[in-house]
């Protein structure tokens, strides 16, 4: 069951790992829905509190640290800051963006673990787990890897296989090594603390099973199937060096399982958010220390915005973790969203199929919005779905510019144009002009009917509804050929078109937020508008400290000035698309040509075989094509010994007035051989790159020709 009248809501959205940039999968599945909802509810003046931050522990942390040769602190640092960059870019309005290696986060998530350890509520189980007598550490099992016993791919990881998918253990390994020292571990037994979820199954299964029907199907099947294999007591401790230290005598080099303290951080979010915002909703006299409301008060709602990867912990293990403390309330729902694909591909960071949010900000500076709305509109809200750059462009070209952007547009400028930039007086009202006012009506209620139930896509067809109509209302009516018989009517058409676009304003700010201000400058409305609690859908307009109300659906009063037209969307050309989509096709190449392995070895030689051959530096003397040839070129060798002709195929590579002077190592007693008419007496050693491309062996300092390479 759903609380029916929250005094306030808690909305949290996934800490990102700081262990990369964020992309496009992110803002989709969880950012971006996050962020409506909680804009949608500010925009009602209720009382909500927005966090996240940088999941900074783990092993990802460390092994992106390890790769780019940084401290796991540098490496944290670095990316804290790119991803939280980036959210405040695209306008993710977090009241706080904290990270998980701070103070108040180590305080919050070790005095949590201590409560429930003091209380008996974890069991202990010592187990054999893999060791590195070399590093003298335990090994985390992201950093063993070894063959894979199901598919036979060599480099699987201790907890899954890249190459088949399995899900692994890492004693399951076949000739498993550590990635520290490369030497095969040693099992050794070691001590950790677990949360006995089998004693939570039976509470699980009423909570959820019976008492969250309401919840997304994807998310409630997800919770069956894993309630019903049956709950496995979890480990929530892990022998390693970077996290939160178990805060228990005896528990040296052990830290918090990443899993355990990470959705704490959610709630050292928001203590850090109330230390810092003492003032917090003024309106409601909020204590700083009233962070408790938000986490422990039954009358509080929270959510939970998360990826479907991230199901089982924030529905199943933090809610047992939440019930084994005792003090704190439990997610209302939990909104998960499946995996937005790219071009038909899974998105992935290791292979760099991705649409980066910085570089996105880079190609398409100032288009933050269109990247939201394309992604609201492809939100993979049921099932996985697709990003295409194709798609991409036919939104902003049909949907923002001719439809949104155009139906403004007219508006305005026709204003301007016919009455000085005042909203003209109402006339007498037409069917069609009460069919458009009742669209008006009805939209605000059906876009808040639709962000509730978490259906943002609909919300925001909803909201382009009333931008379409309001379009075709102006092309029916060409107020601008009106305007020569009958001035009265033009402004009756203007007057209500320009109460849509005010109302677009306000209901778009959700969604687009950087478009909604722009609005609102147009429309010279400094306050914004603002719908008062409980009596949405009627806007009223903020003078002053008053709220007044316009009347239900009209928001600005004859006569009110506007500002000129801005643009608020341009075309986006094909050129622009194509050249994204070349940079998908060079990294899709760049991928494949990683992954083809390298020529076998051949078989051994004695070394007199190699004796046997004679090869000596040469300079090129002349090269020239082989006429009916693609790959030919016929080169003039000086080899010290003599000058000669060789025909090489490396036309392709090089251009022969380029190489004259090029030194080169010849194959000097290769038998000679006829090429298309040409004696060729030799050959020149080349060396050849995986995509095919060749380049010269040469000296590595200059050496007289005829000199011997042995
Ligand atoms: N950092 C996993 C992820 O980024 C994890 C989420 C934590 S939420 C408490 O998918
Ligand atoms: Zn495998």
């Amino acid at each position: 069951m759903s609380l029916a009248h929250p005094q306030r809501y808690t909305i949290t959205a996934a800490l990102p790992y700081a262990n990369g940039p964020v992309h496009i999968g992110h803002l989709a599945g969880v950012y971006i829905p996050a962020d409506i909802y909680v804009r949608y509810l500010r925009l009602r003046n209720r009382d909500v509190i927005f966090v996240c931050g940088s999941d900074e522990h783990g092993v990802p942390v460390t092994i992106r640290a390890k790769k780019e040769g940084i401290t796991t602190q540098q490496a944290v640092d670095k990316y804290h800051q790119i991803i939280g960059d980036s959210f405040k870019d695209f306008g993710i309005s977090f009241d706080i963006y904290s990270r998980t290696s701070n103070a108040t986060h180590h305080e919050t998530s070790s005095a949590f673990f201590k409560k429930l350890y003091e209380e008996g509520k974890f069991v202990e189980q010592t187990s054999e787990q893999y060791y590195d007598e070399k590093s003298a550490q335990f090994l985390a099992d992201r950093y063993i890897q070894g063959t894979c016993p199901k598919c036979g791919h060599e480099n699987a990881y201790g907890d899954q296989c890249e190459s088949c998918g399995s899900t692994l253990s890492p004693t399951e390994l076949v000739n498993p090594r550590s990635m520290l020292s490369g030497e095969p571990p040693v099992l050794r037994p070691t001590k950790h603390w677990f949360l006995p979820l089998d004693q939570y199954e039976g509470w699980l299964r009423e909570w959820i099973l019976e008492g969250h029907k309401d919840w997304k199907t994807n998310v409630y099947g997800q919770c069956k199937s894993w309630i019903e294999q049956g709950l496995q007591p979890r480990a929530v401790t892990r022998d390693l060096e970077w996290g939160v230290p178990v805060p228990v005598a005896g528990a040296e080099g052990k830290v918090l399982y990443v899993w355990f303290d990470a959705p704490i951080g959610y709630i050292s979010a928001t203590k850090d958010y109330f230390k810092q915002n003492p003032e917090h909703a003024a309106h409601k006299n909020v204590k700083s220390a009233d962070w408790e409301k938000y986490w422990q008060s039954p009358d509080t709602k929270l959510l939970h915005f998360i990826g479907k990867d991230n199901i089982v912990f924030h529905c199943i293990i933090f809610p047992a973790m939440l019930k084994a403390h005792g003090d704190y309330i439990l997610p209302d729902n939990v909104p998960a969203n499946e995996f937005l694909n790219l071009e038909g591909n899974k998105i992935s960071t290791s292979r760099n199929w991705a649409v980066w949010l910085h570089e996105y900000l880079q190609d398409f500076p100032q288009k933050q919005d269109v990247l939201r709305y394309v992604l609201c509109a492809n939100a993979p809200e049921t099932k996985d779905n697709d990003f295409t750059w194709k798609d991409f462009q036919a939104r902003n070209n049909n949907e923002l510019v001719a439809t949104f952007g155009n139906f403004v547009n007219r508006a305005v400028v026709l204003t301007h144009k016919f009455f000085g930039g005042k909203v003209p007086r109402r006339g007498q009202l037409y069917d069609i002009d009460n069919e458009l006012l009742e669209k008006l009506k009805i939209t605000p209620e059906r876009i808040a009917t639709s962000i509730e139930a978490y259906r943002f896509r609909e919300a925001q067809n909803e909201f382009m509804e009333l931008a379409r109509m309001g379009n075709k209302y102006l092309a029916d009516t060409e107020p601008w050929k009106l305007i020569k018989t009958d001035i009265e009517r033009t402004a009756t058409i203007l007057h209500i078109s320009l109460q849509v676009v005010a109302s677009l304003a306000v209901l778009c700010e959700p969604f687009m937020p950087f478009t909604s201000k722009k609005l609102y400058g147009i429309l010279g409305i400094n306050n914004p508008l603002y719908f008062p609690s409980g009596e949405y859908p009627e806007i009223r307009e903020r003078e002053g400290d008053k709220w007044v109300a316009a009347g239900a659906t009209w928001f600005l009063s004859e006569g009110h000035e506007i500002a000129q037209a801005e643009l608020l969307f341009d075309k986006i050309e094909d050129d622009v698309v194509a050249a994204q989509v070349q940079k998908l096709l060079d990294t899709k190449k760049a991928n494949e040509l990683a992954a083809k392995p390298l020529p076998p070895a051949k078989e051994p030689v004695t070394f007199e075989d190699f004796g046997a051959m004679d090869i000596r530096v040469a300079t090129i003397l002349e090269a020239e094509a082989v006429p009916k040839t693609k790959k030919l070129l016929k080169l003039t060798l000086d080899t010290g010994l003599d000058k000669r002709t060789v025909v090489s195929g490396i036309a392709e590579h090089y251009n022969p007035a380029d190489i004259i002077g090029q030194q080169v190592c010849l194959l000097a007693n290769l038998a000679p051989r006829e090429i298309k008419g040409i004696t060729s007496q030799g050959m020149i050693l080349m060396a050849e790159n995986k995509d095919g491309s060749l380049a010269f062996v040469v000296p590595s300092k200059e050496i007289i020709n005829g000199g011997t390479i042995s």
